[in-house]
Order: structure tokens, then C-alpha cells, then sequence
């Protein structure tokens, strides 16, 4: 379990850069190095761009069957080699085996929905309102698109934002996350081997200042993004000012409301996973808690036994259920939330306190917090750390209210048995996506992603969406 992988960047399809400075780590286990990288440079980003623009033309003319060809290809490799490669992303980011095998899995499914997408991209044909006259609408690739992908989803994010790119005959430069080069260059490595073209998917790899060659660079039409608000503030107003399409997806407080009439059981279950499963570092996770008063003592107390008997350890352990977190810098956030919501006057139910394991990893104690109320920080903040919080609320208006209340709007739950608060629930929660009894993390590939508010800027990411921000249309008059 040492083999320590030597890893390059992917500039017109090939392995470029072999000065190795940076690395990858096990957060199950800090001894162990997982890759050895380089640190990309803005004159990498020149290369990379340069490959993709040359290799745009006859990319995006390409018949939809060559692209939708290779992504089935990718697609089959990756679920051939799921066990394998999963493992590498648990090694690397520290999700449980099954997690790492599921989120593989996942990537592989987003690539063979993209296949299809590519032969079914369409417009419409209208009739003018001159007669003799017809108006047809086509989607066209746009160019060079950049993704900037987070850790937290190593593989399946850069396989969402680049199956689409591709699939719709745009090219790419991929610059993934920091702690997980390895799983991304996973991806992009089968995706060479299943037949992409030279150039038409570049990766490079490096810390924030490729972020921002990207960013800046003329030849890239477009960028995606997906991690933390205040780089993501950056990421668009470097687009915006020179005209550069822009998708943000950034964070959340993502309430869920337990209301009276609910399963106590299941509601517990729902709020286990999603608020701590993936070590909590979803940005879909669930972090408040809005619970009413007749189940709320129940509530607390069952799930604080189940979030207690949960078993932290090393992430391919197969008797660990929740792994360790990214990173110290990660695991730190986590402890430091408990901190200011002990000092906010907050009761720790369980955990909140440091965790020391037989080997050195960045574990974290699930904590549940209780007697929070809606205004202090720690029902504001995003902790991205296995850390919930719970708010007592007297009626589903006053819990609603709550639940809106914040600055993010990405996923907003419900457990209820009545369909009446469900539906309006499903109206009036301000938020992306609605989830009625279920976790608020743990979404389908094939149906539109993104948030309101501060959560997220831009078309929204997957399903039939996706053609929104990796397309562009054009409207055709014509007379006889
Ligand atoms: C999920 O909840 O299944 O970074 C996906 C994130 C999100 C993806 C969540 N963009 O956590």
C-alpha cells in the first residue's frame, strides 16, 4: 500500500512535466504519500489552452457519434476498473471503499449519460412571423472550456463538468483539486485511452495561480467551478470582466426540517446520512437540523447514540463507516466550529473532541450540536466537516422561515408524513434542489444540479441543463 504514483500533466495528449515539487497524501494515514505531482505554472496553462484550441475544430465537428463514442468507451473502462480506481480516490480524499467505489461508479454513469446527450443535442424550428420565412435555433459547441474542480468529489465532478464539454464538441483544460490530483488524472487517463483526440482534454495540475491562468487566459471561452465562495467570487469577476461564460457551485447551509409527524427512525436515519456521511463534506451535506418541538427530544437523543456508535477510522478499513477528513486544514475547521458554538452558548451532544487513532490521519469526532439558535454562526457557516446542529422550532411556519433564512440555497430537506407541508415545502424552500424525506445530499446524474443564492452563479450543471452552459445558440432565419 506504499506505491507512490509519479504523476504529469495531460497537454496535448501527452504526459508533460516531469519536475515533481508537490504531493498527495493519505488523510487515513499522513505517512504515506499517494502521488508525487508537478506544480503547473501560468506558461503550462498557455500550453494546455493552445493544445485545446487547436484541437477544437475538428473536435467540434466531429460527428456527435465519434464523441458519444468515446464516452461510452471511458464510461465502460471506468466501470471495469472501478474497484481499483475507487480505491485510489478513498487513498487520496479518505471516503470509505464503498463511497470511493460508489462516487467511481458514479463517474462512469455520468459519462454514459453523456454519450447519449451527444447524438440528442437539438433545437427547435419556429415559424417567423413572416410568412415564407422559417427560424430554426442550433446549439453549437463554444470553444475552449476551463473546470475547476474541488477535492471533495475527485472523480465524479471532473467526469460532470468534462462529459458534457466534450460531448457537446468543446475542448478542455482541467485543473483539479490540490489533495486529489491522482483520481482526477485517473479519469482523464482513460479517457485518452478510450480514443480522445490530442489536445481535446488537457489537465493541468498546480495550486491556485493555475486556477487563475485559467481564469484570465483570452482563448477560454468558458469556466466551471466548483468549491468555495470566496474563490469562487474571484473565478467570476475574472470571467465576467473579459466577457468569459462563468457556472459557479459553491456552498451550503442546507437545512433539514423534522416535523412531528415523522418516522422517528427514518428521520434519524436521513439526518445520519446526510449530514455525515463522506465525512460531511458534501456541499449537498445536511447542517441544520430544524427539528419541532413534540419529536425533538427524541430526535436528539437517537441520533446522538447512532452518530456516537459510528465507527471513524482508516478510510479502506471495511469496518470504518465515516473517514477521516481531507486535510488538517479541514479537520481544524471542524474543531474550530465546535469551538465557536461552544462559546455561542451551544451543548455539545456528542464529540467535539480531537481524536487520536492508532496511525496519523486528519479524524475528526462526528459532533452533534444542540440548543442552537438560528442567528449564531455555527447555523450560518458552512463547516464542510462531519458537524450538525439542531434548532428547535415550534410549528413547520417557524421552521420554513429558519430554513430560508440563510445565504446559501443549495439543498433544502423535509421528513414529514404529510403531503401538505411537503408541497409547500416544495414551493416555498429557497433552494436549488428540494429533497421530501430523503437526505439532502445524494443526487441523481441525470437531472439538473445548482442553488439559489450565494450557493450557486450561472446555468445550472447536469441532466438536460447541462447543454445551457456547454452550448450556444444560434437562430437561423431563412426564406425560400
Ligand atoms: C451529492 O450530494 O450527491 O461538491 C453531490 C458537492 C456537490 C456535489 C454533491 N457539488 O458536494
Amino acid at each position: 500500500m506504499t506505491d507512490t504514483l509519479e504523476l504529469s500533466h495531460w497537454i496535448n495528449g501527452e504526459r508533460v512535466g516531469g519536475d515533481r515539487p508537490a504531493e498527495s497524501t493519505n488523510p487515513s494515514d499522513t505517512r504515506e504519500v499517494v502521488a508525487r505531482t508537478p506544480d503547473g505554472t501560468a506558461s503550462d496553462v498557455d500550453d494546455a489552452v493552445a493544445a485545446a484550441k487547436a484541437a477544437f475544430p475538428s473536435w467540434s465537428e466531429a460527428s456527435p457519434e465519434v464523441r458519444s463514442d468515446v464516452l461510452d468507451k471511458a464510461s465502460n473502462l471506468l466501470m471495469e476498473r472501478k474497484e481499483e480506481v475507487g480505491r485510489l480516490l478513498s487513498r487520496e480524499e479518505g471516503k470509505t471503499l464503498p463511497e470511493g467505489i460508489g462516487e467511481t461508479a458514479r463517474a462512469a454513469r455520468i459519462l454514459k449519460y453523456f454519450a447519449g446527450e451527444a447524438l440528442r443535442l437539438h433545437g427547435q424550428n419556429l415559424a417567423s412571423t413572416r410568412p415564407g420565412v422559417e427560424v430554426q435555433t442550433y446549439r453549437q459547441p463554444v470553444g475552449v472550456y476551463g473546470l475547476i474542480t474541488p477535492w471533495n468529489f475527485p472523480i465524479a465532478i471532473p467526469a460532470w463538468k468534462a462529459a458534457p464539454a466534450l460531448a457537446f464538441g468543446n475542448t478542455v483544460v482541467l485543473k483539479p483539486a490540490g489533495p486529489t490530483p491522482a483520481t482526477a488524472e485517473a479519469l482523464v487517463a482513460i479517457l485518452h485511452e478510450a480514443g480522445l483526440p490530442k489536445g481535446v482534454l488537457n489537465m493541468v495540475i498546480g495550486r491556485g495561480g493555475v486556477g487563475q491562468a485559467i481564469v484570465d487566459h483570452k482563448d477560454v471561452a468558458g469556466v466551471s467551478f466548483t468549491g468555495s465562495q470566496g474563490v469562487g467570487a474571484g473565478v467570476a469577476a475574472g470571467a465576467v470582466k473579459r466577457q468569459a461564460r462563468v457556472q459557479l457551485e459553491m456552498g451550503g447551509k442546507n437545512p433539514l426540517i423534522v416535523l412531528d409527524d415523522a418516522d422517528l427512525e427514518r428521520a434519524v436515519n436521513i439526518a445520519l446520512d446526510g449530514s455525515f456521511f463522506a465525512t460531511g463534506q458534501r456541499c449537498t451535506a445536511s447542517s441544520r437540523l430544524i427539528v419541532q418541538d413534540g419529536i425533538h427530544d427524541k430526535f436528539v437523543a437517537l441520533l446522538a447514540e447512532k452518530v456516537a456508535a459510528l465507527r471513524v477510522g482508516d478510510a479502506l478499513d471495511p469496518n470504518t463507516q465515516m473517514g477521516p477528513a481531507v486535510s488538517e486544514a479541514q479537520m481544524e475547521t471542524s474543531y474550530k466550529y465546535v469551538d465557536v458554538a461552544r462559546g455561542e452558548g451551544a451543548r455539545i451532544v456528542t464529540g467535539g473532541e480531537r481524536l487520536k487513532l492508532d496511525k496519523p490521519g486528519w479524524y475528526v469526532q462526528p459532533t452533534l450540536i444542540a440548543d442552537t439558535v438560528a442567528d449564531m454562526r455555527i447555523n450560518n457557516e458552512e463547516v464542510f466537516g462531519p458537524v450538525a446542529s439542531t434548532i428547535r422550532v415550534k410549528s413547520y411556519e417557524e421552521a420554513l422561515e429558519i430554513a430560508n433564512g440563510v445565504e446559501f440555497g443549495l439543498s433544502a430537506g423535509i421528513v414529514t408524513s404529510s403531503l401538505k407541508h411537503a408541497r409547500d415545502f416544495q414551493r416555498r424552500a429557497k433552494a436549488g434542489m428540494t429533497m421530501v424525506n430523503l437526505p439532502t445530499a445524494g443526487v441523481d446524474y441525470h437531472v439538473p444540479f445548482g442553488g439559489t443564492k450565494s450557493s450557486s452563479y450561472g446555468a445550472r450543471e447536469q441532466g438536460f441543463a447541462a447543454a445551457e452552459f456547454f452550448t450556444t445558440i444560434k437562430t437561423s432565419y431563412s426564406a425560400g
